[in-house]
């Protein structure tokens, strides 16, 4: 009996799908290279369903005879391991992004002695339009909330981009751009309490509550289906921590980080400038337990954010309480500074790794922008947070444009700085 190879992500079962099967299991039997999470991270969203479930999917299907993961986007390392006689692909990556994967395909099936099938691709009925489709219907506390663990999983770095309002939500949902080395994305949010206060007119002291940060978020959950990242400032007295962790749960958050300060708290980008107080480590590990006893989901994450070099305190004082935060059930850490030369949170990461190699660390670099996420992978980062880009960069376009009017006393020149009408009328499904 010939091995006919078939790559799939089988999050949706549909006639196409059902096709291909059948079209394969005519010429041989059907061995599925079921990609998993972090194969399809690179290109595609995460998948609706786990690797496990969209596994047991295909292995109940009749024409399939076996199912092993395929871990690249590539299929060449799964044809190089299993030697099939055949693969079968719809004729649809003769274009696009497939076509330079179907050349290598066509090169290394010829080295094997082995044959390429196309099947001509059915037509209207694709995952991709599949997927466009659920995306619209939105998405599930539940399902939103265990993302993030999944994406850390499954990706060299998680992307996380702020988000203050509907609208910035929708930028950080849609917009994608194509590489060479994949499609590009934000993975989730990050709820700023600085650019929320900001865009209150507010300062960056907890004088927004989260009664209040809730029903703005709502916004964002409302028109968006991304993980998000709470900033819970200092998380505030245990007591009201666990109300906190269970609001942010109940509504499909994924994580809050709550920082190690107490007092009046101040935005950690002044420094040393302002009096910064750092809580007792026993304060804060007791807050941490309190919140990690009082989630009702597994994945639901608290991460402590170490506010000693934003302090003028030590690395060495950082990593004691990463240590001692860590100890007390804290799903990751997040390190910041203020620092511009990104030296002190690179010896951070490094002392860091060396106790803990896979509690999720999370950076934020505002002042230390210099680095790529690449590079900061490679000193052992997880996640990545662009912390307040989205509200800083609005503020100036908005300024400008009332500059315009101001000057002109009309709007004419102030139009060239705008998006047209047309635009902001279809931007938002459902406007006409
Ligand atoms: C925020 O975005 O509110 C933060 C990050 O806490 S920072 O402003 O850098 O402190
Ligand atoms: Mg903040």
């Amino acid at each position: 009996m010939k091995t006919v190879y078939l790559g799939m992500t089988a999050d949706i079962i549909h006639p196409g799908i059902v096709n291909i099967v059948h079209q394969a299991s005519l010429r041989g039997e059907v061995l599925v290279g079921l990609l998993t999470d972090s194969a399809i991270a690179k290109y595609k969203r995460l998948p609706y369903l786990s690797y496990e479930q969209r596994k047991q999917v295909v292995e109940s299907m009749r024409d399939v005879s076996r199912v092993v993961p395929q871990e690249e986007w590539s299929y060449i390392p799964n044809l190089r391991k299993y030697k099939p006689d055949m693969i079968i692909h719809g004729d649809d990556w003769k274009t696009g992004i497939l076509s330079k994967e179907r050349e290598d395909v066509y090169r290394v099936m010829a080295e094997l002695g082995g044959e390429v099938i196309e099947i001509p691709y059915t037509q209207g009925i694709n995952s991709t339009a599949f997927n466009e489709s659920v995306a619209s219907i939105g998405t599930t506390p539940d399902l939103r909330l265990k993302t993030l663990r999944r994406l850390i999983a499954a990706k060299p770095v998680v992307r996380i981009m702020e988000a203050h309002s509907g609208l910035s939500g929708l930028i950080i949902e849609r917009l994608e751009i194509v590489k060479e080395d994949g499609i590009h994305r934000f993975d989730g949010m990050w709820s700023s309490s600085l650019t929320d206060s900001a865009s209150k007119g507010k300062p960056d002291i907890e004088a927004v509550d989260i009664t209040t940060r809730l029903q703005d978020l709502t916004q964002i959950l409302e028109c968006t289906t991304k993980p998000i990242i709470y900033d819970g400032d200092t998380g505030g007295i245990p007591e009201h921590f666990v109300f906190t962790v269970r609001t942010l749960e109940r509504n499909g958050v994924s994580a809050v980080i709550i920082e190690d300060k107490r007092g009046l708290k101040k935005n950690s980008l002044f420094g040393t400038e302002v009096k910064q107080h750092l809580a007792p480590l026993e304060e804060f590990c007791e807050k941490i337990s309190a919140g990690k006893k009082a989630q009702v989901t597994r994945e639901f994450m608290i991460i402590a954010r170490l506010e000693s070099l934003i302090a003028g305190k030590t690395v060495d004082d950082a990593l004691e309480r990463a240590l001692a935060y860590v100890g007390s059930g804290a799903d990751g850490i997040m390190i910041h500074s203020k620092e511009k030369s990104g030296e002190d949170i690179r010896e951070f990461c490094r002392r860091f790794r060396r106790e803990y190699r896979d509690i999720p660390l999370i950076l934020v670099p505002t002042t230390y922008n210099k680095y790529t996420e690449a590079e900061l992978a490679s000193w052992g980062a997880n996640i990545v947070i662009y912390a307040n880009h989205l509200l800083r960069a609005s503020y100036p376009a908005m300024l400008q444009a009332a500059k315009s009017v101001l000057e002109h006393e009309r709007a004419l020149e102030a139009d060239a700085l705008c998006m047209p009408i047309k635009d902001i009328l279809e931007l938002i499904p459902g406007t006409k």
